[in-house]
């Protein structure tokens, strides 16, 4: 069966921006000038044919990419409508992942917000071609002028008008293209036409050496050698057109349709974005083309598990032509995949197609283990794609069943959910024994509850993590226990002498450890000593003249060691300590590894509690970045969070980054603080810098929050 679209004749394309913008309006409306559908479809409705998901519905925004397609002037577009707001990041660097063509739209209302800069910064990043589009021209108090110059001032001069409507606000019926000098355009339209269409024909020839001599030469240039040189200046950059529109009243749709079809960069330019990976084995390897000759490379970029269809991961194929009926190979894990269906989809519809070649987008339906930006291929020497970038989440949420016993089917949707967000990570905190989701916002994190009580039938709460905190000592002390229980038949036997000490946390390794501690020089009869890297704890025999018999020491370690897990001071993991066993007694018939176990760990607790015990907190890098007239702001916060500011730089577009140290105590909830301070155009990442000590005060309120119950002797 022949390859449904000729390579040339593809357009991938991603609308992004700011939330609200009208991206799926525009999106429905894209559709409808195509034909693509009947009605024009309204997100204000619910017919919108991208949002299509009840939590989308529900709320009035979008929240996943949605994959559309649509034929025009012989050319195939694929649509991917990605979601504006800031949560939901994940799903709009997934679609951006896939295509050429970057359409940033921008609301006349609002002009340039904080995620139209974010965009257009990712769009530019990843080597996209883009386009601006001001939507919402039909509204009222709308100053084209000036919205043009706040775009220029934030993304550059070769951001220049392609066509102008005819007016603006309600009255506005049409759109007129800027190349053509022989168009007439009528006096009402809001900008100055020569200057405006000047700088959109020096911005094409810029891209073209000759053709620039020429213009400057001669003063002029022919429509058609400015038509031949577009597609290359959007390439190059030289050209990001800005088209206007109102997606609600269907105006200046259809000339976008057409720029995008006639301009638009094909698959062909995927070229740069494959730049240096080889294909083929050792010898006969190539450079890896975006043709439909090709060997067959494609990259997941999303995956979904619809409610009807089942699991989807959607590929973008890179090079050569996938067949349905055809095993893949994952190159991630060398797994071999069965693909069956291959579907095209529009919003809930899908079709099944039988192959796919450079540039389309299409489903693998129900194949499990394909992650995002997994690279499938048919030969295990395919070259990996370069993983597509995401943000790490930084709020954490510890989640809770209502009802017991849902346990595990929320640690099955979460995961679920999971493997859908590249934004969402499930971890279970070994140390805290909580379930956390981190994503990017609480409004991210809500969705997913919400999801999760759609899909998977559970109802969660959710409260803030536990913040890890971890136990350790200053001083040395010893501490004994008799455990002794007369309970009917065998009793139950055994004393445990043992010193405690601090452990350097410079030691790493068992051989440093005796090197460096647990030695002759300083534990004169020692026998031997365990260390465990984990909590960085050594355990050393020091028993002489068989007070406690060889067999109840690995029992007494084993106390000792749920005493690190469980925490003495406040059920914090203990780290940095040595235990020296020194003495004990034992009962020939009472005495048992479990008498010995407890003992052990009492020992130690009392041991511990008397060795200047002190908790210790996660320090956090922060590097924040946000406009400069903010940066006062900022750092006036950052000391009431225990804060030290380390470095403040300067940013191109007037921004400012500023990095500090701070306990992880105060900052767990930055995102919104920042938020609040910055207008939402700060943003910031965090990372784990250390452990350091607790501040007294700080620690008092943190053990008696923690009210440890009293160890019961077993
Ligand atoms: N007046 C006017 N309103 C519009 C236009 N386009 C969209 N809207 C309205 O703006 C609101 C948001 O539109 P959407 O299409 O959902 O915007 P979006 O960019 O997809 O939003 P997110 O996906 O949540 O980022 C809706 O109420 C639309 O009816 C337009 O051209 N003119
Ligand atoms: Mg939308």
């Amino acid at each position: 069966m022949a390859v449904k679209h000729l390579v040339e004749n593809v357009r991938d394309i991603a609308l992004v921006g700011h939330r609200a913008a009208g991206k799926t309006s525009l999106a429905d409306a894209l559709l409808f000038e195509a034909h693509a559908v009947d009605r024009m479809g309204s997100v204000d409705d619910g017919t919108s044919v991208a949002d299509t998901d009840d939590e989308e519905h529900k709320h009035h925004f979008s929240i996943d990419t949605h994959v559309l397609h649509a034929d025009h002037d012989g050319k195939h577009l694929n649509i991917l409508d990605a979601p504006g707001s800031p949560d939901f990041i994940g799903a709009a660097l997934e679609a951006l992942a896939a295509v050429e063509t970057a359409v940033v739209v921008v609301s006349a209302v609002n002009g340039v917000e904080m995620n139209t800069r974010k965009m257009f910064q990712e769009a530019t990043a990843l080597g996209l071609s883009r386009a601006i589009v001001i939507n919402k021209l039909d509204a009222d108090n709308v100053d084209l002028p000036g919205l043009v110059e706040s775009i220029q001032a934030a993304f550059g001069k070769n951001c220049v008008l392609f066509n102008v409507p005819d007016r603006v606000g309600a009255g506005m019926r049409d759109v007129h293209c800027l190349l053509d000098p022989r168009q007439i355009l009528p006096p009402s339209t809001p900008v100055d036409v020569p200057k405006a269409r000047s700088a959109l024909i020096e911005a094409v020839v810029e891209a073209d050496e000759a053709l620039m001599e020429k213009y400057l030469s001669e003063g002029h240039v022919t429509l058609a050698e400015l038509e031949a040189d577009i597609s290359r200046a959007l390439e190059a950059g030289t050209l990001i057109p800005i088209f206007c529109a109102s997606a609600k009243k269907d105006k200046g749709v259809r000339e976008l349709l057409d720029a995008l079809a006639r301009y638009g960069l094909s698959p062909t330019f995927a070229r740069k974005r494959l730049e240096g990976l080889q294909i083929g084995s050792n010898g006969h390897a190539h450079q890896l083309e975006p043709t439909e000759q090709e060997e067959f490379v494609a990259q997941v970029f999303k995956v979904v598990n619809d409610k009807f269809v089942g699991h989807l991961s959607f590929v973008r194929v890179l090079a050569g032509k996938l067949q349905h009926n055809h095993n893949v190979v994952n190159l991630r894990n060398g797994q071999t995949l069965r693909v069956g269906h291959l579907l095209e989809v529009q919003g809930k519809q899908s079709q099944q197609v039988h192959d796919a070649g450079p540039g389309d987008i299409v489903a693998i339906a129900k194949v499990e283990g394909l992650e995002i930006g997994d690279t499938i291929a048919y030969t295990s020497h395919a070259p990996k794609l370069p993983l597509p970038h995401f943000p790490t989440p930084m709020f954490g949420l510890a989640i809770e069943p209502k009802t017991r016993g849902d346990e595990q089917k929320i640690s099955v949707g979460l995961h679920k959910l999971a493997a859908e967000d590249p934004t969402v990570k499930v971890t279970h905190d070994a140390q805290t024994h909580e379930l956390v989701i981190s994503g990017v916002s609480q409004l991210h994190l809500d969705i997913i509850r919400e999801r999760l009580k759609a899909r998977f039938g559970v109802d969660v709460t959710a409260k803030d993590p536990k913040i890890p905190y971890r136990e350790t000592i200053h001083g040395e002390a010893a501490g004994e226990h008799k455990h002794k229980k007369q309970t009917g038949g065998r009793g139950q036997f055994a004393e445990v002498h043992l010193r405690i000490y601090p452990l350097s946390r410079e030691i790493k390794t068992q051989e440093q450890c005796e090197k460096e501690f647990a030695n002759r020089s300083r534990f004169e009869k020692m026998r031997g000593v365990h260390y465990d890297p984990a909590y960085n704890f050594a355990f050393i025999d020091h028993i002489v003249g068989g007070t406690i018999p060889n067999n109840f020491l690995p029992a007494i370690e084993k106390g000792c060691k749920e005493m690190l897990e469980r925490g003495v001071l406040a059920g914090y993991r203990v780290q940095d300590c040595a235990v020296e066993v020194y003495f004990g007694k034992y009962h020939d018939v009472d005495s048992s590894e479990a008498a010995f176990k407890t003992a052990g760990r009492l020992a130690f607790k009392k041991a511990f509690l008397a060795a200047r015990p002190a908790l210790l907190e996660p320090i956090v890098k922060l590097e924040i970045t946000a406009p400069s007239k903010y940066t006062g702001a900022i750092l006036g916060d950052l000391p009431t969070r225990r804060a030290h500011v380390e470095n403040q730089d300067a940013l191109p577009g007037d921004l400012t980054v500023i990095t500090a140290r701070a306990p992880l105590s105060e900052v767990s909830k930055y995102a919104a603080q920042l938020g609040g301070m910055t207008q939402g155009q700060g943003s910031y990442s965090m990372e784990l810098s250390h452990y350091d000590l607790v501040p007294a005060t700080v620690q008092q309120q943190i053990v008696s929050k923690a009210n440890l119950k009293d160890d019961e002797e077993e």
